[in-house]
């Protein structure tokens, strides 16, 4: 899976991927995180513990790519990419190299977080409406451009919550982008949320992008290597009913593969996606009733 995310300069990507990673790696209920790098997860956690002691990342310079395993109970059932951006390359020309990048991702993402500064959105909607309107643009592009035939999880996170107090200011907060919830809420084939989150001393919440996405995802290709297992199974329930000896016999002479022989070939990869399924179905339900405890 590909999770990208976007968001303006200083909208607190970066500092978001450090916090849920640190919230991760050392097991969050029964689900683990860690990068397959482990000096790419030694710098997050360090930044991490920077942000717990009020000294925030550097602007990011260029993208950087992490790949993450997600366990269950110690034994690692998916991996991911999330890739990491400087703002400023979502509203530059497509012929700066991360922007270029950036494009590429969205195309190619099984999942988009879009960040937006709550603090700044509330302070200032007039402002960041030509921002609002470019994140909006740019997911509606990546979702016309997603294929694949899995729904596609698209997350609103607004960050800085520590900063918003109060029912007007998160009204104030979360207009600008009005446009984008309800386009992901009515587009089909995209599952929509809208989280705040809090990357500070007291972090809230950064959980739920990733492993929203992430459990959303699973259980899509869940369905979908069930109904792969179905249609095996059908075929070789066709082929089998199919066989005889008239057509065994013919197979032989002419050296093709008899109806039985289809059948148990069909059977075989029926057992093939069962087998892909299998270690993904338990974790998944476990996510998915984490995930909405966690959300109700
Ligand atoms: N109070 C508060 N400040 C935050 C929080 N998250 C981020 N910040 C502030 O926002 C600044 C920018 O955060 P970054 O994570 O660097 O933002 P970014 O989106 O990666 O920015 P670019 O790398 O420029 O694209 C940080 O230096 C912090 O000052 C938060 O949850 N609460
Ligand atoms: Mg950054």
């Amino acid at each position: 899976m590909r999770i990208a995310m976007i968001g303006d300069t200083k909208a607190g990507k970066t500092t978001y991927m450090a916090m849920m990673y640190q919230a991760m790696v050392g097991g969050f209920k029964d689900f683990r995180l860690a990068t397959k790098d482990t000096g790419q997860g030694s710098e997050l956690l360090a930044e991490a513990w920077g942000i717990r002691h009020s000294k925030y990342p550097a602007m990011t310079s260029q993208r950087a790519l992490y790949e993450f395993e997600l366990s269950h109970q110690r034994r690692v059932f998916f991996d991911f990419l999330w890739s990491d951006y400087r703002g400023g390359a979502l509203h530059d020309r497509s012929t700066e190299a991360d922007t270029a990048a950036l494009h590429a991702d969205l195309r190619a993402a099984d999942g988009i977080v879009v960040f937006a500064d709550a603090e700044r959105f509330a302070r200032d909607p007039s402002a960041v409406a030509r921002h609002a309107r470019r994140l909006t643009a740019s997911c509606e592009w990546a979702i016309a451009q997603h294929s694949g035939g899995m729904p596609l999880p698209v997350v609103i996170a607004y960050t800085k919550a520590d900063l918003i107090r109060g029912r007007q200011s998160w009204a104030a907060a979360e207009q600008p982008l009005a446009g984008l919830r309800s386009l992901i809420a009515s587009a089909p084939g995209v599952h929509d949320l809208s989280v705040r989150i809090r990357c500070n001393r007291r972090p809230k919440n950064v959980h739920i992008p990733v492993l929203w996405c992430l459990s959303h995802h699973i259980r899509d290709r869940i369905d979908q290597l069930e109904r792969e297992r179905s249609q095996w199974l059908e075929r070789a329930g066709r082929a089998r009913s199919e066989v005889g000896l008239v057509e065994w016999a013919r197979a032989r002479w002419n050296g093709t593969e008899s109806k039985g022989d289809e059948a148990r070939a069909h059977a075989k990869r029926a057992a093939e996606v069962a087998a892909q399924m299998a270690p993904l179905q338990r974790p998944a339900m476990e996510l998915g009733r984490m995930i909405a405890r966690d959300l109700a």
